[in-house]
């Protein structure tokens, strides 16, 4: 930021920036380390990241032969219906913008309750009608509600986003379902279902 004279938003695109421009350099470092799995933390900032063509220019450069996106949703954020359809329409941007294997998770599930988690968790399953009815009594302004159950019938009529694995980055619950559903997808399987 001193250095370029830049705000937070414009460092984090300068940053991002120079690391495409150095992405092959980069990639031989990592390679170099011969590691089994290589975790790569991008920046939050969807509109400075996942939302500029060098965010999807740089995955593509550091991309290994299996390589998947796994995107994070804050479950707190998600505990209410609107909130919800909104981290799966980012998870559903990421994907679209991406073209890669994505694993949805949502994390910091310790802050919940489990109820509230397994009901999160019902919205994404097979009974549609259970977002959509949650949708309808949550909003008290009733074009909120419309929109909002439009924008579900979306994402229920684009039906390959795969459902958020809950896990706790603090806790470590739910890691080990993570870890088989990437396992899944390194191996070119397309079950999903990791409760199985
Ligand atoms: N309780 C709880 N807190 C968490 C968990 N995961 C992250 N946090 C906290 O949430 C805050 C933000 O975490 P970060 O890892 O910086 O979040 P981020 O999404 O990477 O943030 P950006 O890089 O700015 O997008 C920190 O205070 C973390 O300690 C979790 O599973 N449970
Ligand atoms: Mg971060």
């Amino acid at each position: 930021m001193r250095k370029y004279k830049l705000g937070p938003n414009g460092s984090i695109i300068a940053a991002i920036d120079m690391l495409a421009v150095r992405a092959q350099e980069i990639k031989s470092q990592i390679m170099d380390i011969g590691a089994n799995y290589v975790l790569i933390d991008t920046p939050g900032q969807m509109e400075l990241f996942a939302f500029r063509s060098v965010g999807s220019v740089l995955i593509n450069r550091l991309s290994m032969d299996r390589s998947a996106v796994v995107f994070v949703i804050d479950a707190t954020q998600a505990q209410t219906p609107s909130g919800y359809v909104s981290s799966m329409l980012l998870a559903l941007s990421t994907q679209f913008r991406f073209n890669m294997p994505q694993v949805n998770v949502l994390n910091k599930i310790d802050l919940l309750d489990r109820s509230v988690v397994d009901e999160i968790l019902e919205w994404g399953g097979e009974e549609t009608d259970l977002l959509r009815e949650a949708l309808m009594s949550n909003q008290a302004n009733k074009l909120e509600a419309d929109l909002s159950v439009r924008l579900s019938d979306i994402l229920t009529a684009i039906g390959t986003i795969p459902k958020p694995i809950p896990i706790s980055a603090k806790t470590g619950e739910g890691l080990d379902a993570l870890y088989r559903v990437l396992h899944n997808v390194y191996i070119g399987g397309s079950d999903y279902d990791y409760l199985e």
